[in-house]
């Protein structure tokens, strides 16, 4: 019996022991397909710092990143060749169009993994994970923040109840999502609140960012919520030179224009590259699985324990932002992610 134990611990090993070793050595090459340019687009810089942070950890990972650039009818060939290239275990990639693409290029390479940040695609797919944010939740925090400012004795902001929204582009997660979510948490406030929405046509056109902001500005806006990649940037310098405010969103960003930035609601995308990259290499990620997440998970937020945050912001204010984002981050006040 002793020795029937003994040989039958002997065969485990000699199975495990390879697959164990074959996880760490075989090498496992991850490609970052940024849709755009990292550089001032802040979902994109935390899905390349969280990978880096994750291949890091493995001695037999590596990494590659290629900025497919603002030309948006070249992505799906871009990333035809590098799935193409049979080279990358998992191509990683952020932003809710790019399911529409790699479920296109996957049909055409059967072995080819696509690890989606920022987008929803239906579960069922072995070569696709998705993981989608509650950005209701998210656009809420900025929406009840600018109502709360269009309302104060803040030194920027006048009697008229008017808040701006500049975005880049329209695409179903903004309208469905985030704008909605921005409304009614304006008119959780006052229901009186208006919205001045305009639409940039691109990620990258600072200038015409600042235009905009400007003339909202001088229609009575106050205070701007901005989603536009490189061209937030715009509406800073604008809101700025006029002593208005800005809500931003996705990363906390305080430091580029302390006063002027006045609430960061940011979702925590370098974890999710952080957590779900470890997981592919470790062969872990469930393929074919679309997680929704959100601000009780963790990976959505409102930077409210920021310096830059409790120094420029009245305490008045703050008060009253707590209580929200308090309800928001238990679970108490449900905002429910649409069908996109
Ligand atoms: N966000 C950026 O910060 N920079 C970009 O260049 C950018 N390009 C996008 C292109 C498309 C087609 C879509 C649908 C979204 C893009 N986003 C970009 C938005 C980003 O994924 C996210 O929705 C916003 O940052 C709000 O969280």
């Amino acid at each position: 019996m002793k020795r029937f134990v003994r040989l039958a611990l002997i065969a485990v090993l000699c199975l495990a022991v390879p697959l164990a070793l074959s996880a760490q050595d075989k090498a496992f090459k991850v490609a970052v397909f940024v849709p755009g340019v990292t550089a001032g687009s802040p979902l994109y810089e935390q899905m390349v710092s969280g990978t880096e942070k994750a291949v890091k950890e493995f001695p037999n990972a590596s990494m590659k990143v290629i900025e497919a650039g603002f030309n948006q009818g070249e992505w799906q060939e871009k990333m035809t060749s590098l799935a193409a290239t049979g080279e990358y275990d998992v191509i990683v990639t952020s932003n809710p169009a790019m399911p529409f693409i790699t479920a296109e290029v996957a049909k055409s390479f059967p072995e080819q993994k696509f690890l989606h940040l920022d987008a929803y695609f239906a579960p069922g797919n072995p070569q696709i994970y998705s993981m989608l944010y509650n950005q209701v939740e998210q656009a809420y925090f900025t929406g009840y923040l600018g109502g709360l400012v269009t309302k104060s004795s803040m030194p920027g902001a006048n009697k008229e109840l008017k808040a701006g929204m500049v975005v880049a582009q329209e695409y179903p997660a903004l309208t469905k999502m985030m704008k909605p979510g921005y409304e009614q948490g304006l008119r959780a406030v006052d229901p009186n609140i208006t919205v001045d929405y305009r639409v940039i046509g691109n990620w990258y056109d600072a200038n015409k960012a600042a235009d905009l902001a400007n003339s909202m500005i001088d229609a009575g806006v106050d205070v701007i919520l901005t989603i536009a990649g490189g061209a937030n940037q715009g509406v800073i310098k604008a809101a700025k030179e006029k002593g208005k405010y800005v809500l931003f969103f996705d990363s906390n960003e305080y430091k580029i224009a302390p006063g002027t930035i006045i609430g960061c609601a940011v979702l925590n995308q370098e974890k999710a590259a952080y957590e779900r990259v470890k997981m592919a290499i470790q062969g872990k990620l469930a393929w074919g699985r679309a997680d929704i997440v959100s601000a009780k998970d963790g990976y959505v937020d409102f930077a409210d324990n920021d310096p830059l945050y409790i120094n420029n912001v009245p305490a008045s204010v703050r008060q009253k932002m707590a209580v929200v984002v308090k309800k928001i981050r238990s679970g108490a006040l449900v905002l429910p992610v649409p069908q996109l």
